[in-house]
């Protein structure tokens, strides 16, 4: 296959992928990287936005909502993700989601993330998708509260990866006026021979 076949066959799958996710596709911004994989803790950066991750709606033309990278405050390596909310727009709440991680059916994963919030609430769901990458399997919220002001707070899920299903994507909200930052997202596989504590480090 030709590279810029490949190329754009993978834009047009994230394209298609996005416009499933959300019903306002157009209006995200994200900067993808081939290698970067999931980038949970932010460290990969690329004009301001952490690579394979979409910000909506677009921050660079929306007045009330700000993504930065943080260098001050990280939980894990020297960067998190800053976001601030100026108006609450209960309706259409600014968020931001992954790309497609890679599962294997059978194997348990834990999904954790951790948060810190001076007042804006945190929803994500996670949703896990089939091989095709065009059917959701399943689609739940993993993630409903207001993480703490004073510290970083760990939120976490343990998945068990059914047949047929292939991809986890996270779709997070934020609703309320504020700031909230995140770092320090993963998708791992759960050793079975160890306790799930070990994802709370
Ligand atoms: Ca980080």
């Amino acid at each position: 296959m030709q590279p810029d076949a490949a190329r754009w066959g993978s834009i047009g799958a994230a394209v298609l992928l996005l416009a499933m996710l959300t019903s306002c596709a157009s209006d995200t911004a994200a900067v993808l990287g081939e290698d970067a994989g999931l980038n949970g803790s932010f460290e990969i950066v690329e004009d301001g936005l952490p690579v394979n991750w979409a910000f909506f709606p677009d921050p660079s033309n929306t007045e009330s909502f700000d993504v930065s990278i943080d260098s001050e405050r990280s939980l894990e390596g020297r960067h998190s993700i800053r976001m601030a909310v100026a108006s609450d727009d209960s309706d259409r709440p600014p968020g931001f989601r992954s790309r497609r991680v890679p599962v294997a059916s059978g194997r348990t994963y834990t999904v954790s993330l951790s948060a810190w919030s001076d007042g804006p609430e945190l929803a994500v769901r996670r949703i896990v998708m089939d091989a095709t990458k065009t059917s959701n399997r399943r689609s739940d919220l993993i993630v409903e509260a207001r993480p703490s002001s004073v510290d970083w707070e760990r939120y976490s899920e343990s998945l068990t990866v059914a047949e047929g299903e292939a991809y986890v994507v996270l779709i997070a909200v934020v609703r309320g006026e504020g700031t909230i930052w995140i770092d320090d997202v993963r998708v791992t596989e759960t050793d079975p021979s160890t306790d799930e504590e070990e994802a709370h480090e």
